[in-house]
């Protein structure tokens, strides 16, 4: 099934509930029995995130690390959100990002999810699946993600800064605490080799380090050339202008109060060394 947005009859913004331990909202839970039943490839990559910690721009460094050459117009035709499914997602009868993780064509499957990993369907660790995780500082995840919920419809009403943070610090977020979700998946790393963990600060610093790790994990081996066009057409500026990249596509956004990708600085670092 196509995601098909322009359809999408907005509800009122959903509210929090406790799911298993973990804030969540009806779209990352009603599809729960599906998705946990997800069967994985041995080559799916996941990507995941708690979320605004760098997912979009992960899943389209890999995007054209895999389909660049091969599928010139999957750049400029089909927007990311769909080059690379959200596998939680669901608005029963309309859309699932299971099913269109089923209906991908490509290979490798990339998959993005935000889910902290004792909620991961158990199919990607019995396939050995690579996982890459990415990791962003509290306060620029925590800012990021305060704008996206004013924007993004689909998402609980942020409310006031000051009760947005207390929340932030409560773990009461969509997908539960940072705290939980960044430390939770760090651990997992002792018990499974084939994870991958970055962090969103060191992709800014240096992109073309961070690619060229992905890539040595991944078992690719582009030149130095190709690191370097690569690394540039991934700056956030490119991104920013990219219609494909960018999710102005997506008509439960609103830009007017915010665009999804909003600043892409070291705002933590910057204060730091100011102070
Ligand atoms: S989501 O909705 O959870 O999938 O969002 P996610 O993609 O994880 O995070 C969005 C933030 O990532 C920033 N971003 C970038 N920063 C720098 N360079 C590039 N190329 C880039 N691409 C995405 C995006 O701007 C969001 O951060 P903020 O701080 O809100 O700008």
């Amino acid at each position: 099934m196509s995601l098909n947005l322009e359809k999408m009859d907005l509800p009122p913004r959903p509210e929090l509930f406790d799911f298993h331990g973990v804030s969540m909202i009806p779209c990352f839970t009603d599809n729960w029995e599906n998705y946990q039943n997800f069967q994985a490839r041995p080559d799916d990559i996941l990507i995941a995130t708690y979320p605004k910690a760098g997912t979009t721009w992960v899943s389209y460094i890999l995007d054209l690390l895999y389909f660049r050459e091969s599928l010139e117009d999957r750049q400029t035709t089909i927007p990311i959100y769909e080059r690379v499914p959200f596998l939680e997602i669901c608005v029963p009868g309309l859309f699932s990002g299971k099913d269109q993780v089923d209906n991908l064509t490509t290979s490798p499957r990339l998959i993005k999810t935000h889910l902290p990993v004792q909620f991961v369907p158990k199919s990607f660790w019995e396939q050995n699946c690579r996982i890459i995780y990415v990791a962003r500082n509290a306060k620029d995840n925590m800012v990021s993600f305060f704008h996206f919920d004013r924007m993004n419809k689909v998402e609980p009403d942020p409310g006031e800064w000051s009760s947005f943070f207390q929340r932030f610090l409560d773990g009461k977020m969509v997908f539960g605490s940072w705290y939980d979700h960044v430390n939770n998946w760090w651990k997992k790393k002792e018990s499974y080799s084939n994870l991958h963990y970055m962090f969103f600060e060191d992709l800014v610093e240096n992109t073309g380090k961070e690619i060229e790790k992905l890539c040595s994990f991944l078992g690719l081996s582009p030149s130095a050339e190709e690191v370097e066009t690569l690394s540039s057409s991934v700056q956030f500026d490119n991104m920013k202008k990219d219609k494909m990249a960018n999710f102005s596509t997506t008509p439960f956004m609103d830009f007017k109060i915010s665009p999804f990708m909003r600043k892409g600085l070291l705002n933590n670092r910057l204060i730091q060394e100011k102070t």
